[in-house]
C-alpha cells in the first residue's frame, strides 16, 4: 500500500509529467551528482547552472547565474489563497484557493518534461525539538535541490518520520520557463502546501523558507499561540561570561547576517549565532519566550560583505567543511576564478560581470548584482552558538524592531509596556531594498519586517503579538533600532556593524537593570553618558543628532501610520490606535 507521501508524490507527477522521479537522501555524495549534473547537463539561458569556483581560497565553492529576469523575490506574484480574502488582509495578494489551483493546474501541467522530479525530505528545525515540522519539496532544479541541502536538515529519516501521516509540510516547485508572466507563489494555508511556478530564487523557490517557515508558520503559529517571526537570533556573552539572547527583526537586505555574527569592537563581548533570518518563538513552560532557528544555512546578500564589515561571514564562505557552498549572481574575478562583489575588496583587473560578459567598469553598472547572495552552511560558521542543536532553542531577554532609515528614527528606542511594544513593531516603515523587485530607496511601512511574510491579516497579527503578553511571566525588553541615520550631508552618523555592540551593551544593561534611560514621546533612549564609547572618536553632535526627535518629523510619519493602519478597518486592534494617538499626543 503506498502511503499518503508517495500517493501525493505520484499525483504531482501525474501532472508535471517528469521524465524521473527522483527521492533524494541528503548525503553529501548524492550532493555532488546533482552538483555534477549542474555542471555538465542542466542550463539555464544557454549559461550552465554551476561551475566551479577557486577551490584552493573558496573550496567545495560553485558559481551560479540565474535567470536575468529572476534575481529577487517578486512580491506582486506572490499569493496567500485563504478561502476568505479577510483572513489574508490587505497586506496579501489574494486569490480564491479553487482559481489559483486550476491556475496552477494549467501552467504546471508537463512543466516538468524532459526533466528530474527531486524529491526533498527535510525538516525545519532540529529534528528532537518539539517545535520541527517535517516537510517535503518537490522541485525540478538541481539548484533548488542544492539550495535545500545547506539551508535544511535534509535527510531521508523524514520521510520515515511522516510515515503513514498525512500532515506534512508540502511544496511543488518548477522553474517552468522563467517566464516572469507565468510566475506565481501561491500559498495554501489550510492545507499546509506551497505552489511555486516560473523562478528559482531563493525567496520564490527555497519553499521551507519565506513561503513555509514565515507565510505559513505565521498563520499556524496564530492557531497554535506561537509566533513565527523574521528575526535574526544571537547571543551576546559579556565580560562575566553571561549570555543573553537577542531575536531582532530587520528588512531583507538592512543587515540581519552581519548583525548575527558581528564580531565586537568592545573587548569582553562576543555574539554566538543562533540564526540570520527567521525565528520560531514560544512561550516555555517556564513563561519565558524560547526561539529555534528552524534554518541550518545562510542565504545572505554577498555585496558589501568583506573581512571589514563581517570577517565570520567571510571566513564562514572559505572554510569548506559542508558541501557545497553557493555564489549567485555575484561577479568573479577572471585572474582567480574567485567569486567578487562590490565591497569585498580592492577592484580585480578582470572581471566577469553577473550576466557573464566582461565588465567595463565605465559602462557605470555594477558588477555584481546588487541581490546577488551566497548559500553556506551554518556549520561553517566560526561564531556558532553551541545552543545552535539545542531542541529547545535560547532563551529571548531583548527583541529588537529595526528599520533602513535615513533620517528620523534614533538609533536605539525602548519600549515603555507591552501594547508600546507591540506599536514599536507596528510602525515601523523602512527603505526599500534590491532584495524584492520593485523601486530601491523608498519608504514603506513595514510592520515587524514581515509585511512581505506575514501569512493572515496583519491586523490580527497584532492582536497575536499582543495576546502574547499574558502568557509571559518574564517578558523580553523591546527596542527599535536604526543604524542608518545620515547628517545633512547624507554621512552615516553611526559606524555600524561592530560598533553596534555599544548599542547591544547598553541593551543588555537595561535587560539586567543595571542602567537608565529617558523619556522621549516615543519611547526611551540612553542617556548619552550610558553609551560606551570608548575607542570611538565620533562628534558629540553626532550622538546628540543619532537621538534628536524630530517633532514635525514624527507627525508626519503618524500620519503615515495611521494610512496604513486605516487599510485594516475595524480589524485593526483598538490598543494600537490608542499608542499612535498617545504618541501624537506626546508630539504635541
Ligand atoms: O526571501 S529571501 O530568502 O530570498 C531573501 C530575503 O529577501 O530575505
Ligand atoms: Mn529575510
Amino acid at each position: 500500500m503506498a502511503t499518503p507521501l508517495e500517493r501525493w508524490v505520484e499525483e504531482q507527477a501525474k501532472l508535471t509529467k517528469p521524465d524521473s522521479v527522483y527521492w533524494c537522501d541528503g548525503s553529501e555524495e548524492e550532493a555532488r551528482r546533482l552538483v555534477e549534473i549542474g555542471i555538465k547537463e542542466e542550463k539555464i539561458d544557454g549559461h550552465s547552472v554551476f561551475s566551479e569556483l577557486n577551490q584552493k581560497t573558496f573550496p567545495r565553492s560553485y558559481y551560479h547565474r540565474s535567470h536575468p529576469t529572476d534575481v529577487a523575490r517578486t512580491e506582486h506574484l506572490t499569493y496567500v489563497c485563504h478561502p476568505n480574502q479577510e483572513t489574508a488582509g490587505p497586506n496579501n495578494n489574494w486569490m480564491p484557493p479553487d482559481e489559483a489551483k486550476e491556475k496552477m493546474r494549467a501552467l504546471s501541467d508537463g512543466c516538468m518534461k524532459g526533466k528530474t522530479m527531486y524529491v526533498l525530505p527535510y525538516m525545519m528545525g532540529h529534528p528532537d525539538s518539539p517545535y520541527a515540522k517535517a516537510c517535503i519539496q518537490l522541485t525540478d532544479s538541481v539548484y533548488v535541490a542544492i539550495s535545500m541541502r545547506i539551508m535544511t536538515r535534509m535527510t531521508k529519516k523524514v520521510t520515515e518520520k511522516i510515515g503513514n501521516n498525512k500532515n506534512f509540510v508540502k511544496g511543488l516547485h518548477s522553474v517552468g520557463d522563467f517566464d516572469p508572466e507565468k510566475r506565481f507563489i501561491m500559498h495554501f494555508p489550510d492545507e499546509q502546501f506551497v505552489w511555486s511556478i516560473g523562478s528559482g530564487y531563493g525567496g520564490n523557490a527555497l519553499l521551507g523558507k519565506k513561503c513555509f517557515s514565515l507565510r505559513l508558520a505565521s498563520y499556524l503559529g496564530m492557531q497554535e499561540g506561537w509566533l513565527a517571526e523574521h528575526m535574526v537570533i544571537l547571543g551576546a556573552q559579556d565580560p562575566s561570561g553571561d549570555t543573553t539572547y537577542i531575536a531582532a527583526a530587520l528588512p531583507s537586505a538592512c543587515g540581519k547576517t552581519n548583525l548575527a555574527m558581528m564580531e565586537s569592537v568592545l573587548p569582553g563581548y562576543k555574539i554566538w549565532t543562533v540564526g540570520d533570518d527567521i525565528a520560531w518563538m514560544n512561550v516555555g513552560e517556564d513563561g519565558r519566550l524560547w526561539a529555534i532557528n528552524p534554518e541550518t544555512g545562510f542565504f545572505g546578500v554577498a555585496c558589501g560583505t568583506s573581512k571589514k564589515t563581517n570577517p565570520n561571514m567571510m571566513k564562514t564562505l572559505t572554510k569548506g567543511t559542508f558541501y557545497p557552498t553557493l555564489f549567485t549572481n555575484t561577479a568573479i574575478n577572471a585572474d582567480t576564478n574567485e567569486p567578487w562583489w562590490e565591497g569585498m575588496n580592492g577592484v580585480p583587473k578582470n572581471i566577469i560581470d553577473w550576466h557573464g560578459n566582461k565588465w567595463d567598469p565605465a559602462a557605470g553598472e555594477k558588477a555584481a548584482h546588487p541581490n546577488s547572495r551566497f548559500t553556506v552552511s551554518a556549520y561553517q560558521c566560526p561564531t556558532l552558538s553551541p545552543l545552535f542543536e539545542n531542541p529547545q532553542g535560547v532563551p529571548i531577554s531583548a527583541i529588537f524592531f529595526g528599520s533602513r532609515r535615513m533620517h528620523l528614527n534614533p538609533l536605539i528606542v525602548e519600549g515603555m509596556n507591552w501594547q508600546h511594544n507591540v506599536f514599536l513593531g507596528a510602525r515601523m516603515g523602512s527603505e526599500t531594498t534590491a532584495a524584492a523587485s520593485h523601486k530601491e530607496g523608498v519608504i514603506r511601512r513595514d510592520p515587524m519586517a514581515m509585511l512581505p511574510f506575514c501569512g493572515y491579516n496583519m491586523a490580527d497579527y497584532f492582536k497575536h503579538w499582543l495576546s502574547v503578553e499574558k502568557k509571559l511571566v518574564y517578558k523580553p525588553r523591546v527596542f527599535s533600532i536604526n543604524w542608518f541615520r545620515t547628517d545633512e550631508d547624507g554621512e552615516y552618523l553611526w559606524p555600524g556593524f561592530g560598533h553596534n555592540i555599544r548599542v547591544l551593551k547598553w541593551v543588555i544593561d537595561r535587560v539586567h537593570g543595571r542602567v537608565g534611560a529617558q523619556e522621549t514621546p516615543i519611547g526611551l533612549i540612553p542617556k548619552i553618558e550610558d553609551l560606551d564609547m570608548q575607542g570611538l572618536d565620533i562628534p558629540k553632535d553626532n550622538l546628540k543628532k543619532l537621538f534628536a526627535i524630530d517633532k514635525d518629523g514624527w507627525l508626519r510619519e503618524a500620519g503615515d501610520i495611521e494610512e496604513f493602519f486605516k487599510k485594516f478597518g475595524s480589524r485593526m486592534p483598538k490598543a494600537m490606535w490608542d499608542e499612535l494617538n498617545a504618541m501624537k499626543r506626546k508630539l504635541g
